[in-house]
């Protein structure tokens, strides 16, 4: 997959880029990962990339010629339906279910704005979806393409190794991942749950799924409504429910 980031501040990405997961995806030749400085598209002799709004109020504004010039590099040879993302507080919010999608894609066009806001032409212009990574507002886009870049690759096939399968992740399923353990068996007085000892699979699925579902009802109960459960998973909640009920008698 190839990942063209349209940015001012490429060097954000030096560490996050170059370390773990990542790094071995682009070593791997699983993931091109390039970067286009939109002041290499400035024309006048201080490489000049904002200007004031029209209309006044504070800050400055991405002037859309050298950002539309950036896409338009990014995208020389591009397939048709290539997605030009603009990174925006202003976008659908970033989910799971993004992320598998747009790791379908051979190459995809991340554009980072900065300032108070880009040029509304440049949107007009070249982009075809708007992401954001949550409901707060960051100083750029930089930091919320790296998580989106994260969170897509893991989707690619051969980055993860087998024992880390995306699909076994924390929303792949629409609830949350229960707890893990390692050595040692006992630590400062708590133990290891004995079903996870005892190395029975199917017993060990079960209680994993349970507990996932104990997590998502306490931390993300908003998730309830649409993961598909079974009568049993139903039944689970019930009990879960009963159990808070019980506690705030106490
Ligand atoms: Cl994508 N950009 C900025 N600047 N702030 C954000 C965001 C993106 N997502 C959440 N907050």
């Amino acid at each position: 997959m190839r990942i063209d980031v349209v940015t001012l501040f490429p060097a954000l990405f030096e560490g996050p880029m170059t370390e773990s997961m990542l790094w071995k995806a682009r070593d791997r030749k699983l993931l091109d990962l390039r970067f286009v400085q939109i002041r290499d598209f400035t024309t006048d002799r201080h490489h000049t990339a904002d200007d004031t709004p029209y209309g006044g109020g504070g800050g400055m504004i991405m002037k859309p010629q050298p950002v539309v010039d950036a896409v338009e590099s990014a995208l020389q040879d591009a397939a048709h339906g290539t997605p030009v993302i603009l990174m925006t507080p202003q976008g659908r919010v970033f989910s799971h279910q993004i992320a598998t999608e747009l790791a379908q894609h051979e190459h995809i066009v991340l554009v980072c704005g900065r300032y108070e806001g880009i040029d509304d032409r440049v949107r007009q212009l070249v982009i075809t979806d708007e992401i954001s990574i949550g409901d707060y507002v960051l100083t750029g886009g930089e930091l919320a393409a790296m998580v989106v870049i994260d969170a897509v690759i893991r989707h690619i096939p051969g980055v993860l190794g087998a024992e880390g399968a995306a699909d076994r992740d924390s929303h792949a399923d629409g609830i949350l991942e229960g707890p893990h353990y390692t050595r040692p068996q006992v630590y400062r007085g708590l133990s290891v749950p004995q079903v996870l000892q005892q190395g029975n699979h199917a017993e060990i699925e079960h209680w994993r799924r349970a507990e996932g579902l104990r997590r998502t009802w306490h931390n993300r109960p908003d998730l309830l409504l649409k993961a598909p459960l079974s009568e049993a998973e139903r039944y689970l909640l019930a009990e879960f429910a009963e159990e808070d009920a019980l506690r705030r008698l106490d």
